[in-house]
């Protein structure tokens, strides 16, 4: 199977950590959505990063939707969600928001790398930063009040909440001060020390 996608795209990123993490060999191919357009059209016309491409040439698109057919293929007992049910809405409620952050800190950088200037529209910009720094302020009080990591064992929350962070800082640094997020950003230090991490650089 291959993984096609940068490894700056948070749901690439994610999506290869989790294959790590779950113990599924994957071959991973760096084709860009912008530099490598029509090289990505030929593997996947929409041109979404991750693309999943299995051995008999079938193509999946969506980190999340990728993510579940690797856990059906790793099997239940190497699952990277919870199975309690408390936990698992938590661990859901955590994805969620990291997601959300991934996806403002996308819009804000494509806003600001794609559009240009003259016709970039503010009201949108602001509130674009005002969902961003709501997703991190939830993830903030959620990591107050229990962490996201023991011993050293980290599951699909953790992978997406240190993913994001780090992709934010990479793309959109302004908008993330690590004194107003302390809990995140010490997580994230954590996690981006773990072999899957540094396996799997953001750059
Ligand atoms: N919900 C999707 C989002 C994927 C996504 O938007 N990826 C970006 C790269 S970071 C992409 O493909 N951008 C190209 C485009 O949307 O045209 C996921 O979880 O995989």
């Amino acid at each position: 199977m291959k993984l096609i996608g940068m490894l700056d795209s948070p749901y690439v990123r994610r999506a290869a950590i989790s294959a790590r993490l779950l113990g599924i060999d994957l071959e991973h191919e760096s084709v860009s959505v912008f530099r490598h357009f029509e090289q990505f059209q030929q593997i996947n016309p929409v041109v979404k990063a991750p693309t999943l491409v299995l051995d008999d040439g079938e193509v999946l698109v969506d980190s999340t939707l990728i993510i579940d057919y690797l856990e059906a293929l790793a099997g239940p007992s190497k699952s990277l969600m919870p199975s309690d049910l408390k936990q698992r809405l938590r661990s859901l409620r955590v994805i969620g928001l990291a997601l959300a952050a991934c996806e403002k800190s996308v819009q804000l950088y494509y806003e600001r790398n794609l559009r240009p200037a003259d016709i970039q529209y503010q009201p949108w910009v602001e509130r674009v930063e005002g969902q961003l720094a709501a997703a991190y302020s939830a993830l903030e009080r959620e990591l107050s009040k229990q962490p996201l990591m023991s011993d050293s064992e980290i599951a699909q929350d953790g992978i997406t909440v240190a993913v994001a962070w780090s992709f934010t800082n990479l793309v959109v640094p302004d908008q993330v001060d690590a004194e107003r997020f302390p809990h995140i950003a010490e997580f994230t230090a954590q996690a981006e020390k773990l072999e899957a991490f540094v396996a799997t650089p953001i750059t």
